[in-house]
Order: structure tokens, then sequence, then C-alpha cells
């Protein structure tokens, strides 16, 4: 199967060159990271879908795919919702109140905060003290009789951005009054948070068990605390989940970056004699 490879510095200019040279449903194989003295450098390895299905791949994913604008689009009608769900302690919270409140994120739009985080002690109080502070609007759902009230006092908002409960990925129904309200919100976006650090089992079985609702996104956080570590980075390409945010800190709002800008990040720490951009073909 011809394979054509791509090495550079910057993993979208490489998707982009991948479907410029292959096509637009050019398949993705693989997305490595080479570390060099001088930075990181990514390999992008893609074929045409046919080629790529001769070979026993399936067309998972198209290049553009893995990495989204840190901007989201506005739907033609309604607020744009988005909830971010994931494990205790992966960084919910903190990246609610990076999105609600950095200037490149939703620029002039009016955002609201909506916490569904009864569970926890501290919770809703940690969300509603970032709200104050920017002076956002801000509400709690307990139930579904909550949403209704909720929707209200968003009326004006652009934005609703919803924080959930941490859950495990064994536990099946702890928190499945949540997931029954998400289910309500019928969210556009429901961004998994994995933290960077995460074994890639572990991401892997948290992407299984994410069900309800549909997780359309994943969203990697803590890139401080491994900056070495592209795992699920790749884990979006295979599953076909886009990244559209990361971060890389506790600092609010600014520890925050789009996926390309974070696999620019990704530090050196293993030398290889590879140069600029280069391509082969295997
Ligand atoms: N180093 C680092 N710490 C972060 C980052 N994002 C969040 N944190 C920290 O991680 C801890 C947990 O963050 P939260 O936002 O409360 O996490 P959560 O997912 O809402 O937690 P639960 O509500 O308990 O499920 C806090 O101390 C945050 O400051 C990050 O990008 N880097
Ligand atoms: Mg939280």
């Amino acid at each position: 199967m011809p394979i054509r490879t791509l090495v550079g510095p910057n993993v979208a200019t490489l998707l982009k060159q991948a479907q410029l040279v292959i096509g637009a449903d050019a398949v993705i194989l693989h997305v490595r990271r080479i570390r060099t003295p001088d930075g990181t450098l990514f390999e992008v390895a893609a074929a045409d879908p046919v080629s790529a299905a001769r070979g026993g791949v399936a067309a998972r994913s198209t290049p553009t795919a893995a990495l989204e604008m840190i901007v989201p689009a506005q739907p033609a009608r309604g607020p744009l919702i988005v909830a971010l769900v994931g494990a205790t302690g992966s960084g919910k919270t903190t990246t609610v109140a990076k999105l609600a409140t950095h200037p490149r994120v939703f620029g002039s739009r009016r955002v609201g905060l909506l916490c569904l985080d009864t569970f926890r002690i501290g919770a809703i109080d940690q969300l509603r003290t970032y709200a104050q502070i920017a002076q956002l609007p801000f509400d709690v759902a307990y139930g579904s009789e909550d949403l209704e009230r909720a929707r209200g006092k968003f009326a004006d908002c652009d934005v609703i951005l919803v924080d959930t409960p941490g859950r495990s990925p064994r536990q099946k129904n702890d928190r499945a009054s949540a997931g029954g309200l998400l289910e309500a919100l019928a969210p556009q976006e429901v961004h998994l948070v994995i933290p960077a650090g995460t074994a890639p089992r572990l991401a892997r079985m948290m992407v299984r068990e994410a069900r309800t609702p549909r997780v359309t996104h994943l969203l990697v956080t803590k890139c401080d605390e491994a900056p070495d570590e592209n795992g699920v980075f790749d884990l979006a390409v295979d599953q076909a989940l886009p990244i559209r945010w990361t971060t890389d800190g506790q600092d609010v709002p600014f520890d925050l970056a789009s996926a390309d800008e974070a696999m620019l990040a990704i530090r050196i720490s293993r030398q290889s004699d590879h140069g600029g951009y280069r391509e082969a073909v295997a």
C-alpha cells in the first residue's frame, strides 16, 4: 500500500499537507512524536482510503478531525451548549472557568455556567465563585425540574457551559441522574476530560465507558504535568474524536491552548537526526 509519510514541527500543517498530497479523504495511519536536539517533530503517515482498506486499515478519521479550532461555531438557533465530563479531579471545573473567561475562546459571546455537580461538597461553590468573579449568569440543576428554570436564566446567553460530577470509568450508575440531565440538555459538544499523563489503557477505558451522553471531543488537561506525553492525542486520532482544547496549568484563564499549540509544546528529551519538513514514500 502506498503510504505517504510527512515529518515536520506542526501536526496541523502535516495533516493539511496529507490532504493536499492524497486528497480530502486521506486516512491517517498514525501520528508519532519524534524528538530532536532542536525540538519536537511529528510524523504523520497517511494513505488513500482504498489503499488503506486494502491494507486492512479502516477509514477511521480524516486528518482535520483530530485537531479543531479553539473557537467553536455558533449554532444557527439557540445557545451553544458545551458539557465537560470525566473522572474526578481531571480538571473539569477549572477548565469550564478558563473557557468561560479566556478572551480567545468565546470572545464577546455571552456565556452562562450550569453546575450539575450536586454530589461533591464544595463543587457548587467552586463554580459559583468563578461565575461571581467573572460576573456570569450561574445556575445549579439537581433534577430535570430545574432545567426549565436554568434555560430561562440563560435565555440571553450565546453559550452555556455545563460542569458535571466526576465519574469513575468503573462506576456504572453512580452519576446516572447527571447523565440523564445531560441527555435532556442535549449539548452540541460533550468533551471527555482526560489528563495528559493518564495511562493509555485507562484513557481507552474512559472513552469506552463514557457513553451517556455521546462524547464528541477529547479535552486534554494537565499537559504541564506530563509534557512529554501525547498518548491522549494518539487516542483522539485512533477514536476519531477531535480535540479542540487542552490545558497546561492552574492559571485561570490563561493556561488553555488549542490542540495543535499543545502538540508543538510537547517537549524534547530524546535525540533524533530529523531536520525540517521531509516526505518519504514507503
Ligand atoms: N497542573 C495542572 N493542574 C490543573 C490543570 N487543570 C486543573 N488543574 C488542577 O487540578 C485540580 C482539580 O481540578 P478541578 O477543576 O477541580 O477538577 P474536576 O474534574 O472538576 O474535579 P471533580 O469536580 O472533583 O471531579 C485542581 O487543583 C486544579 O487547579 C492543569 O491544566 N494543570
Ligand atoms: Mg469539578
